[in-house]
């Protein structure tokens, strides 16, 4: 059915009005499945179909954005010599942040987790996707603004690393910072900033994460009845 509201065309929400038992199964399994989740620092070069990593991306683009705009552009870069230069880039980088730009409490606080300067997962994985926010867009040679670009691209963030979960692979929120060397390695245009870093693959294969709770409903919700 479709039906246009103050002159533009609008179609019929196809909501599936599932029993509640159902939402509770869908919400407690969903729950228990993303809670399965954990950040991996090791992995295999064992490799994934395209295919897997187009419905990630996919998936991580159906996240809403500000006034629809969709502010944002996911590469994925499979090439050795690209992955080799973004180790390096992001290496030195990052060897500059242990060593002289970090505190000392944001290195204590970093030393459970056991993180260091050195990123060989980078050439390791089948994928890397690095996600780039878009300032602006340019139609016609006109700048047009976007909205909620950080919070859009941080939800579509969110959508991508939760569909990569969902599809039985492993990532990383990799930031290194600062990380302008992205978009001149990958050439991309100056409307576009480099937003966050995913290396894509299996864990390797023995992996062992750091031991950690996560906090518990009274510490994280305030309900308001
Ligand atoms: N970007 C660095 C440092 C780092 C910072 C935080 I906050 C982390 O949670 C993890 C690492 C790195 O990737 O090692």
């Amino acid at each position: 059915m479709e039906k246009v509201i103050k002159g533009h065309p609008h179609i019929q929400l196809k909501f599936d009005n599932a029993a509640i038992e159902t939402l509770k199964v869908r919400s407690e399994e969903f729950y228990l499945s993303m809670n399965k989740r954990r950040s991996v620092r090791e992995f295999s070069s064992k490799s994934i179909p395209k295919e897997i990593i187009e419905n990630i991306v996919k998936t991580a683009a159906t996240a809403p954005s500000g006034a629809h705009k969709q502010p944002w552009t996911f590469c994925v870069i499979s090439n050795p010599d690209l992955k080799k230069k973004i180790r390096e880039a992001a290496e030195k980088e990052e060897y500059e942040s242990y060593q002289n730009r970090m505190s000392d409490q944001w290195l204590k606080d970093l030393e459970p987790i056991g993180t260091d300067w050195e990123k060989p997962f980078l050439e390791t994985v089948p994928y890397i996707i690095v996600v780039f926010k878009k300032i602006y867009d340019e139609e016609e040679g006109q700048k047009k603004t976007n909205y909620y670009v950080n919070e859009s691209v941080g939800i579509a963030c969110g959508f991508l690393i939760s569909a990569i979960h969902q599809a039985g692979l492993a990532t990383l929120t990799h930031t290194p910072s600062p990380m302008n060397f992205l978009s001149e390695i990958l050439e991309r245009p100056k409307n576009e900033r480099p937003f966050l870093l995913l290396p894509v693959g299996y864990p390797a294969e023995e992996t062992y994460v750091p031991k950690l709770d996560r906090k518990g409903l009274n510490e994280i919700a305030e309900f308001y009845s």
